[in-house]
């Protein structure tokens, strides 16, 4: 099966975007291992090695370390992802983790954090995992209290990283903790914390609907040596968000390649399903789900397209504005329209539909965490309506 890629003739994309498509297609339809998944976190051991030993991981990291591009490219990330998350979320999990977890050492790290990770994520020979949320600060980043304090030799962490994608199998954490606990969002700063540095303890694997690695990192005083600074002292809240800004627009990807893959499944049932002398696809009722479905699908992609199109030209003309609302729009609008078109396909497929093991049931799984994970859809409405505010205030005067 071949997802229809003919939007990779728009304009958003160059030819490298559209070759990376093909590629990517024909490695995942034919050349991928087929990795027995009961396990989560020893399939996505497997698929990370697969995915960079095909060298799809060198699109997560900057060419003069290991990369293939000269720049991180959102819109490369967003064409592996939806290509990807169309045939196995969690090769789309893997691929996409790599990237978010040392995301914030391409952007901000020393030359030596650079030359120590990130060659190793682009061969797949280290696991990545970014270390944000708390039980007390997921949607609130501000309020987290993991704190790290400076001592002689390099910092002390105490806390507690929960929903940490990768916990338990990565090799290093990028963690944000507080290093003037009164100073909200201006008192945090990133670590990079190897997994085997002694006080951290990834042991607590939390079970989710759609099986990805995830757990609990415990921080009992953790020494780090200074060199595991990331960027500015205080600076990773900012740090944390661009971040975040690169790569909520590849989760609408990764939501497209879902919502794709859904269309295709509900079309091919449709057109095979018979009922009342005919097939499903011969009702208006059938059509009219199937064309809202692709509209749904439309909608989000050319969000996304653009998000990941407008982070690239900014790069590419030396730009440092920002672009943040872009991709919340994205993220927002390509999960929630997922999810609708994944229902749209259950509910067509009946039965067969909530059978476990059929793929529109795992998909309507597999859709659900993408609606919270990198910032819930309520914290993208947030963040749209105060660009919306500073934006259109600012035209009216
Ligand atoms: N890029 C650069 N700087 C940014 C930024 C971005 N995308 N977003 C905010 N900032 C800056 C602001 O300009 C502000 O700077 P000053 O202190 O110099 O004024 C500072 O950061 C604080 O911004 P703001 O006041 O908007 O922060 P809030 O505490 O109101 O938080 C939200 C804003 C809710 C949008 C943020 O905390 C967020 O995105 N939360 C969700 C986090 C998330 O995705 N969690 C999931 C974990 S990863 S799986």
């Amino acid at each position: 099966m071949r997802p229809d890629q003919s939007h990779l003739l728009l304009p958003f994309f160059y030819d490298v975007h559209r070759q990376l498509g093909v590629d990517v297609a024909a490695w995942a339809s034919a050349t991928a291992p087929r990795i027995d998944e009961s396990d989560d976190r020893a399939a996505c051991r497997t698929w990370v090695k697969a995915l960079g030993d095909a060298g799809f991981l060198r699109w997560c990291v900057p060419s003069a370390y290991g990369g293939a591009l000269a720049a991180l490219d959102s819109r490369a990330l967003v064409v592996l992802r939806e290509t990807l998350a169309f045939y196995s979320p969690l090769a789309d999990f893997a691929f996409a983790m790599q990237g978010l977890g040392s995301g914030a050492i391409t952007l901000a790290g020393t030359d030596a954090q650079k030359q120590g990770y990130l060659g190793a994520v682009a061969q797949g020979r280290k696991i990545a995992a970014f270390a944000l949320s708390e039980p007390g600060a997921g949607s609130d980043v501000g309020a987290l209290a993991t704190t790290a304090v400076k001592t002689a030799d390099g910092w002390v962490l105490n806390g507690e990283k929960t929903w940490i994608s990768n916990g338990g199998i990565a090799d290093f954490y990028c963690v944000f903790a507080k290093t003037e606990p009164d100073a909200g969002t201006r008192g945090i700063s990133a670590f990079i914390v190897d997994a085997s540095a002694a006080g951290l303890d990834d042991s607590r694997h939390i079970p989710v609907m759609a099986p990805h690695p995830l757990a609990t990192v415990m921080l009992r005083d953790c020494v780090v040596p200074d060199t595991a600074l990331l960027g500015p002292l205080n600076g990773g809240f900012k740090l944390a968000m661009q971040t975040l800004d690169i790569f909520r627009a590849s989760v609408a990807g990764a939501a497209l390649g879902f919502a794709r893959r859904a269309l295709v499944e509900a079309t091919q049932h449709a057109q095979q399903r018979r009922m009342f002398g005919h097939t499903l696809a011969d009702f208006q009722l059938t059509q009219a789900k199937l064309g809202q479905m692709a509209a749904d699908v439309d909608a989000g992609a050319l969000l996304t397209y653009r998000a990941a199109w407008l982070r690239d030209d900014a790069v590419r003309r030396g730009s440092n504005a920002r672009v943040t609302a872009e991709p919340a729009m994205a993220k927002m609008t390509a999960t929630e329209n997922a999810q609708r078109v994944i229902d749209a396909a259950l509910q067509m497929h009946g039965g067969l539909g909530v059978m476990v093991g059929s793929k529109v049931e795992s998909l309507y799984r597999d859709i659900r965490s993408l609606r919270i994970y990198e910032g819930a859809t309520e914290v993208q409405q947030l963040i749209i309506g105060k660009h919306v505010l500073s934006t259109l205030s600012a035209v009216g005067q």
